[in-house]
């Protein structure tokens, strides 16, 4: 599954594919774009098949109810929403395009880098472990960003070496998504990324 979107601040495109031989996905994803942001969530839910569906799913249907609120209150929505499910992890990222910065917050072992046209690169630190339901702390942080700047959010399905050149790298990210995807094609787990730029 492709997905992409546009405004005038951001390109982003979104794709996954089960692991090989499963039909439902154990990861989900939600994005969108309006005039003042973009918000994206990125959740791998524990195991594979229809328990890591029902876990992940439960998050983008969070996302997607409420994603006018903050990084920091939708976390704890999604890990409230994980009460008698199997869990996941999960990664939240919101760009506010007026003010040029992003917040991010991730529990578990999603991955996230943005590269700036400058060479800085910024890869927020996750907190280890995964979500169920139960109090967890979260660490969320905000970041500014330059016009132009690329990332990629991508769950561990995606075992692909050299993301860092290959978002700093002058390809579009129409590129580095065509090149993901045929890497990504060998499937012994789940595999979602999202990977777009700011301008
Ligand atoms: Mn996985």
């Amino acid at each position: 599954m492709l997905e992409r979107d546009f405004n005038q601040h951001i390109q982003a495109i979104a794709y996954q594919i089960p692991k090989e031989g499963n039909v439902l996905n154990g990861d989900s994803f939600f994005m969108k774009i309006t005039d003042d942001y973009f918000i994206c969530a990125v959740a791998d839910g524990l195991g594979s098949g229809v328990h890591a569906y029902h876990s992940s799913n439960a998050i983008r249907q969070e996302v997607e109810k409420n994603h006018d609120q903050e990084v920091e209150v939708l976390i704890e929505r999604c890990n409230q929403s994980l009460k008698d499910k199997r869990g996941a992890t999960l990664s939240i990222l919101k760009v506010h395009f007026l003010q040029k910065t992003f917040t991010y917050s991730s529990v578990g072992n999603i991955q996230f880098i943005l590269s700036c046209p400058s060479g800085r690169f910024i890869y927020p630190l996750p907190v280890l472990g995964y979500l169920s339901g139960k109090p967890q702390k979260y660490r969320c942080e905000t970041f500014s960003y330059e016009k132009g700047a690329k990332f990629i959010l991508y769950t561990d399905g995606l075992t692909i070496p050299g993301i860092k050149s290959l978002v700093s790298s002058s390809s579009s990210i129409e590129e580095i998504s065509n090149y993901l995807e045929i890497h990504a094609k060998t499937g012994k787990d789940d595999m979602t990324y999202i990977v777009g730029q700011l301008f």
